[in-house]
């Protein structure tokens, strides 16, 4: 499913985020930034140990936060790396927080003058965020931004199964 929003295409696949040609790709990454499993174990490996030398040089990064290195063996250029909150449903910081990762990506991608970025559905793995309230912000997020902001021309969730797909179009759906 496409759509446009102000100059910018906003695009649902279900795929494979390591294989994206985006100028960037999102990782789902943990505040160490040092790997781990799900996206972040896929995008290592694909881009090779490069990526986790220069991470080891990061620091680290709070949740809500992101991070840019380049993309070494991967099709991208760069890998923009995010860290999602854990889920909790009692815990009225985390929907802010998601949202914040989203909008920190984009704001990265902006300043490196990006013109494409991949996301994968952030804290909806290991993290446990529920795929319809993680499709709702994430996509609100998104919207919101490209509504004041014209650099980036392409922006692609990669949903990893045909549910994730099905219930990031329905929301999009609604929110158009
Ligand atoms: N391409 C696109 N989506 C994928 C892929 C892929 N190759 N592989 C999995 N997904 P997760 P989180 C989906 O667990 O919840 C790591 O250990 C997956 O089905 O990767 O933010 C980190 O180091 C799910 O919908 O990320 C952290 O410790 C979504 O991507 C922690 O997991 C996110 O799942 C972060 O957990």
């Amino acid at each position: 499913m496409q759509t446009q929003i102000n100059q910018t295409t906003l695009d649902l696949i279900q795929g494979d985020i390591t294989q994206q040609e985006t100028d960037a790709i999102v990782n789902a990454a943990n505040s160490s930034l040092l790997g781990g499993g799900g996206v972040d174990g896929a995008i290592h490996r694909a881009a090779g140990p490069g990526l986790l030398a220069e991470c080891s040089q990061l620091g680290g990064c709070r949740a809500g936060d992101a991070k840019i290195t380049k993309g070494y063996n991967l099709k991208a250029k760069y890998v923009i790396h995010g860290v999602g909150p854990v889920y909790n449903s009692k815990d009225p910081n985390i929907p802010k927080l998601l949202a914040s990762v989203y909008q920190r990506n984009l704001e990265i991608a902006t300043e490196h003058q990006l013109e494409s970025i991949a996301f994968p559905a952030i804290s909806t793995g290991v993290y446990g965020y529920p795929m319809q309230e993680a499709a709702e912000i994430s996509l609100k997020t998104v919207i919101d931004f490209l509504q004041q902001n014209t650099q980036i021309k392409l922006v692609r969730f990669v949903l990893f199964t045909a549910e994730a797909l099905n219930v990031f179009e329905d929301t999009l759906a609604r929110l158009i």
